[in-house]
């Protein structure tokens, strides 16, 4: 199943932080990564701290959607992630933005992320690796990069 994934960090070494996250997705069972976006800086949104680095990774995987979801979160741990409080800075976070066209509404698990079309930090990177990706109930990638190009987002390389 081809799945995307966005990487966000902002805390100690960020721009390492999320060039780890994408060498260890790659390195997950039955998981090749097929593409990944460059890596912007973006101001933070509804969150604090310093700017996050942020970059979005197309990947095939023979996970389920909730395997998926424990393998980010234990590539989350990896860096020491702390939860003090929601949108808290953090040191690496990987949200499952897209599992094929699946819609999924779990107690856990909420694809695609709900809050993944209003933001620059994810639209950006997405946009570049695939503007005519369509988002399951939403439309096209490239229909929402003009309502979010106000946002401070920056690529980096
Ligand atoms: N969860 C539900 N659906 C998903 C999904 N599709 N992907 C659950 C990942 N997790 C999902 O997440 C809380 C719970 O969401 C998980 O236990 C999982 O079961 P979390 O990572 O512990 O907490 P969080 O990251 O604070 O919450 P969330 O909802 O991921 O926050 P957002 O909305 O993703 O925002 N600004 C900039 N510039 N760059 C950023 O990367 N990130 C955030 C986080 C805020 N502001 C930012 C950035
Ligand atoms: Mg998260």
């Amino acid at each position: 199943m081809i799945a995307y994934v966005g990487i966000g960090a902002n805390l100690g070494d960020a721009r390492a932080n999320v060039l780890d996250a994408l060498r260890r997705l790659a390195l997950l069972d039955g998981t090749m990564v097929i593409e990944t976006s460059g890596l912007y800086r973006t101001a933070p949104v509804d969150s604090s701290g310093p700017d996050y680095i942020n970059a979005v990774a197309c990947i095939d995987t023979s996970f389920d959607p909730h395997q998926l979801l424990a393998a980010l979160q234990d590539i989350e741990q990896a860096h020491g992630r702390e939860r003090p409080y929601r949108n808290a800075p953090r040191t690496l976070d990987l949200d499952l933005l897209l599992y094929g066209d699946q819609q999924i509404a779990t107690d856990t698990l909420t694809v695609p992320h709900p809050r993944m079309h209003e933001r620059g930090f994810v639209m950006a990177p997405l946009g570049e690796i695939a503007p005519d990706l369509v988002i399951p109930g939403l439309g096209a990638v490239h229909d929402y990069l003009p309502l979010v190009a106000s946002q401070a987002v920056e690529k980096i390389g």
